[in-house]
């Protein structure tokens, strides 16, 4: 069997909550304080996994983290003085945005033949910084087969790296060799700039990238400014397509050459600000869309509903709908628990183009492990977590039993 894209959705954890702990993540921000429901969020995420693998996709899963983390409880000597948010921070559920798991280069791509995977540092937020040794670890043993994958530790953390967050494919399918475009930020005002050029670089150097088929980018600073944190906020791509706001890079006109010529069958659906304005787009997440090719070979994006329900948006793409572009099909869903925290469709996988029987099949989803999974977030998962709730040892004792039976279930209790 060749290689095909299989998304790995994060399932939500049971810590889930809000703190309003990303600097320049508008959504974040803006409910930080409210009550979250983990149950409800966790479900949403695997319907999100089940409407996709209805499709015909193939569909993979990595597991939440442990929480509260001791080890960063620790390493910060926290005795209850500590500030609340990096009490909060020991408790995200920040994992779940697996699309800044790390970055992959697929085997098509890679000069020794194998899929590399580097587990993204995430250093610019604290809350963020605390994953990548638990996610590498997870990582290391979803994608254990020497023969197919590298996964590489993280790159040095004077640069920040984000992974395949801000890091677009396109190739004329999955399996074929492509072009990789690592987009990085130098300035976004008030807001930080999370990737950085030199993190993006090295990135590309140890996946053995061929460089005239590797782009690096400049992030638009306003679109960080304006609340893009990361660039699949602006943009994403898949196969020959880039779906992409108009104002997503500082030098747009240099992109699209540099991709055409890298890419000449590359076809660049760009969405003017005059249809959707920066500030419509962030609020609604429209680019923060899976951009799916169908068994079919048709392509579908799947969107959150905070789009589809944007007037603005829905025009534009009633419009885009009736044209005959390569997007065929809009499938709005509802994470609306993820997205009160800044984390659309996109931000919930990570895509890696593989062979499935090359990945431990423990990571792999079907309905029936749907079900399994499904059953436990009922059973266990909390309802709801205020914000009054975080550092209670009731609340830890649940989230670490939630936890647990999941990866029981799973057969991954080696993760504990
Ligand atoms: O890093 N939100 C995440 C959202 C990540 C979205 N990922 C992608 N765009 N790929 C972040 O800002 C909020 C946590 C809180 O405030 O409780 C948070 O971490």
């Amino acid at each position: 069997m060749s290689a095909v894209e299989i998304n790995f959705d994060g399932i939500i954890g049971p810590s889930h909550n809000y703190a309003g702990l990303s600097l320049g993540n508008l959504a974040s921000a803006s409910h930080g304080g409210d009550t979250s429901f983990p149950r409800a969020a966790a479900l949403q995420g695997l319907a999100k996994m089940r409407h996709n693998m209805d499709l015909g996709l193939a569909q993979g899963i990595l597991l939440p983290l442990p929480r509260p983390n001791a080890a960063f409880l620790s390493a910060i000597g926290a005795d209850g003085t500590e500030d609340a948010r990096l009490l909060a921070a020991a408790w995200s559920a920040s994992s779940m945005w697996t699309a800044n798991a790390a970055t992959v280069s697929p085997a098509a791509d890679t000069t020794d033949g194998r899929c590399h995977l580097t587990v993204a540092n995430l250093v610019t937020m604290p809350h963020r910084s605390q994953e990548w040794p638990d996610t590498l670890k997870q990582l290391r043993v979803a994608f254990g087969s020497a023969d197919h994958f590298t996964v590489h530790d993280p790159v040095p953390p004077c640069f920040g790296d984000e992974g395949a967050a801000n890091h677009m494919r396109m190739a004329s399918r999955h399996d074929q060799s492509g072009i990789e475009i690592f987009v990085y930020g130098t300035s976004g005002g008030a807001f930080p700039a999370r990737q950085h050029e030199q993190a993006s670089r090295a990135v590309a150097r140890r996946h053995g990238l061929e460089a005239g088929r590797t782009l690096f980018v400049e992030q638009n600073p306003a679109a960080i400014a304006a609340g893009a944190f990361h660039n699949d906020v602006v943009a994403v791509a898949n196969e020959r397509v880039l779906f992409t706001h108009e104002q997503a890079f500082a030098d747009p006109e240099g992109t699209y050459s540099a991709i055409r010529a890298a890419l000449p069958e590359a076809e660049i659906v760009v969405v003017p600000a005059s249809a959707v304005s920066l500030g419509d787009a962030i609020s609604s997440y429209l680019f923060n869309a899976q951009l799916l090719t169908l068994p079919t070979g048709e392509m579908a994006l799947v969107i959150p509903l905070e789009a589809w329900e944007h007037p603005r948006v829905r025009a534009w793409l009633d419009e885009m709908r009736a044209t005959n572009g390569p997007i065929r099909r809009v499938l709005p869903v509802d994470v609306r628990q993820s997205m009160a925290n800044g984390g659309g469709p996109a931000c919930l996988r990570l895509r890696v183009v593989a062979e499935p029987k090359s990945v431990d099949t423990r990571f792999l989803l079907d309905s029936a492990k749907a079900e399994r999974i499904e059953t436990i977030i009922a059973a266990f998962w909390p309802e709801s977590i205020s914000s009054n709730d975080v550092g209670s040892d009731d609340l830890a004792e649940k989230v670490k039993t939630a936890r647990d039976e999941l990866l029981d279930s799973l057969d991954l209790s080696e993760l504990c």
